[in-house]
């Protein structure tokens, strides 16, 4: 065995999920290795692909993503990617050949590359280390959530390796930092921050609890507590889903909320935040916090107390288990919960019930009406996954997902081109739900390269583009100010075309009758994937994109 082989055989043998990768020569022996382990191995097209898909499946299977990719160009064309999952703390390694001579043309330095996107880098520096190295960078992985790169030198690799691949005696041997906090550590202490929110949540008239990405595993417990204390639910745009079915369920907080959501979140006196920061999008740059209002944040990270939206009291601990501690120390009470805002919320409460004038016409569809159209027609068990720019609201906020398992948002670093592989990856996480890949003309084309993928993998997806044959949020930015947009629209192209050519059944719609296309398509066998072409009318900008300028 090689030191490429022993690593790959480790990461296997420390749990690894699902990889993805581009193969080269830098990459091609581990890669084998960590099928040779039992690791399915997801070819993709180009490294960006691989690693959004490899993001994406870690935040919605809940295991260790890893991404494959040759010496130089490989982690570069990786990088924004993987941006993403660092900005994002998913959990991911990444197996990275390494070209040590300053002379090869695949050389740069790339610890540098990755240190300076917010990633952890790592070296197997020896044939000694291999398998200790790999155990310490999955440990990093899970326990600190963060994104390593695991560089893999080409001398170093092809060495051959005589030891034994036992990761759990490496483990325990590594040079390891503490884990980074109580959900994997002892359970809270109830410090006294605990008993001071008790004492809030107890005398609060109108408390509203908004969850974020560190309450995504705490459903059951959040509820129990708002039951008692009598708060509303919503959850920041990563969590869209977490508490669907619940009468009190706002469900998202900030740009995509809901005029009703919006009121009643400003109207709250409490608001506590259950691993979520309250940034700008969450808060609409804390106008939907009223100044009066007390701010509590639980959160495994301290940090995030002063962050953004600052709290009054900070809790630091795993939102499940601060939950747990408080329900029993809560009389239960109304709070929020009147029959008053059961019916409005039951009447209100979801973007299709907001009145609108439908404005499709001339050959284009009101993306609204194109969303609703959309919502209704596809099965209520899907993973949708939204890729950026000024289309992005109307699929996620009129587009209903299951739960928290069904929405994938790949945002922190506002890149587009990222969302169909954010579809693959969350379909291979859920093959029991139906992947849809809401992108727009702009992204569709910057990351077509999967769509290949898509085909070869038999994924059931349907992917709806809402084409305004510009880069929308561009145009809307700043059109209204009389500049030049030659820079930023584009000829029509024909998406539907591009598809079938890939493998994919396809339709184009131009208005709300072509959307028997797609009923089509549901009612058939599936067994192609789906492209809807959709052109969109394009007359004004939205106005989440208004606040997303705002934050520029
Ligand atoms: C990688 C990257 N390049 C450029 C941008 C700037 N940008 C933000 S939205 C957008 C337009 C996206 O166009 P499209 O996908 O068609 O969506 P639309 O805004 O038209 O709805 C661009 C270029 C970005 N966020 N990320
Ligand atoms: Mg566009």
């Amino acid at each position: 065995m090689i030191v490429a082989e022993a690593v790959g055989r480790a990461l296997a043998a420390c749990g690894a999920g699902t990889a993805f990768g581009v193969v080269g020569s830098g990459n091609f022996h581990v890669t084998n290795a960590l099928v040779a382990g039992g690791v399915r191995f997801v070819a993709a097209r180009h490294e960006g692909g691989a690693a959004t898909m490899a993001d994406a499946y870690a935040r919605m299977s809940g295991r260790v993503g890893v991404v494959s990719v040759h010496q130089g160009p490989g982690l570069t064309n990786a990088l924004t990617g993987l941006t993403e999952a660092a900005k994002s703390r998913t959990p991911l390694i990444v197996l990275a050949g390494e070209a040590t001579d300053v002379r090869s043309n695949f050389h740069i330095d790339q610890a540098a590359l990755a240190t300076a996107v917010g990633a952890v880098a790592m070296r197997v520096g020896s044939p000694e280390e291999a398998v200790s190295r790999a155990a310490e960078a999955y440990r990093v992985a899970v326990e600190e959530r963060r994104t390593v790169l695991l560089n893999l030198p080409l001398g170093v690799q092809a060495a051959p390796f005589e030891g034994s691949i036992d990761v759990s005696v490496a483990a325990a041997g590594s040079s390891a930092t503490p884990p980074a906090g109580p959900s994997v550590g002892p359970s809270v202490a109830e410090p006294a921050e605990v008993g001071e929110l008790a004492r809030l949540l107890g005398a609060a008239e109108r408390p509203v609890f908004i969850a974020g990405r560190g309450a995504r595993h705490a459903r059951r417990e959040l509820e129990e507590l708002a039951g008692r204390a009598g708060a509303l639910l919503a959850t920041s745009a990563v969590a869209k889903g977490l508490f669907r079915g619940s009468p009190w369920d706002l469900d998202v907080s900030g740009g995509f909320a809901t005029p009703l959501a919006a009121e009643l979140i400003r109207g709250a006196d409490l608001v506590v935040a259950w691993g979520c920061a309250l940034n700008m999008w969450t808060t609409r740059h804390g106008t939907l916090v009223s100044p009066g209002a007390k701010v509590v944040k639980v959160d495994l990270d301290p940090a995030a107390f002063t962050a953004h939206v600052p709290a009054d009291l900070g809790v630091a601990g795993d939102v499940a288990r601060v939950a747990e501690a408080l329900a029993a120390r809560v009389a239960p009470r109304p709070g929020y919960r009147s029959p008053e805002v059961a019916a409005r919320v039951r009447a209100e409460g979801r973007w299709r019930d907001v009145p609108y004038e439908d404005e499709s016409g001339g050959g284009r569809i009101d993306p609204r009406t194109l969303s609703i159209g959309l919502d209704d027609l596809l099965p209520r068990e899907r993973i949708v996954a939204i890729d950026s720019g000024n289309f992005m609201g109307y699929p996620s906020m009129f587009m209903d997902v299951p739960d928290e398992g069904g929405f994938c948002f790949t945002q922190a670093f506002q890149s587009i081109g990222l969302g169909l592989a954010t579809a693959i990856g969350a379909a291979i996480a859920r093959p029991d739900r139906l992947p849809v890949a809401a992108l727009g003309d702009g992204g569709a084309l910057m990351g077509i390269a999967e769509l290949e993928t898509v085909v070869r993998l038999g994924l059931p997806m349907v992917i709806v583009v809402y084409d305004d044959e510009a880069y929308g949020a561009e145009v809307h930015h700043f059109g209204p100010h009389g500049h030049p947009l030659g820079t930023v629209t584009f000829p029509p192209a024909d998406l539907a075309a591009i598809a079938r050519g890939h493998g994919c059944a396809a339709v184009t719609v131009g208005g709300p009758g072509d959307l028997a296309g797609v009923a089509e398509w549901v009612d058939g066998p599936r067994d192609r994937p789906l492209l809807v072409h959709a052109k969109v009318t394009a007359e004004h900008g939205s106005w989440w994109l208004e606040e997303a300028f705002k934050g520029h």
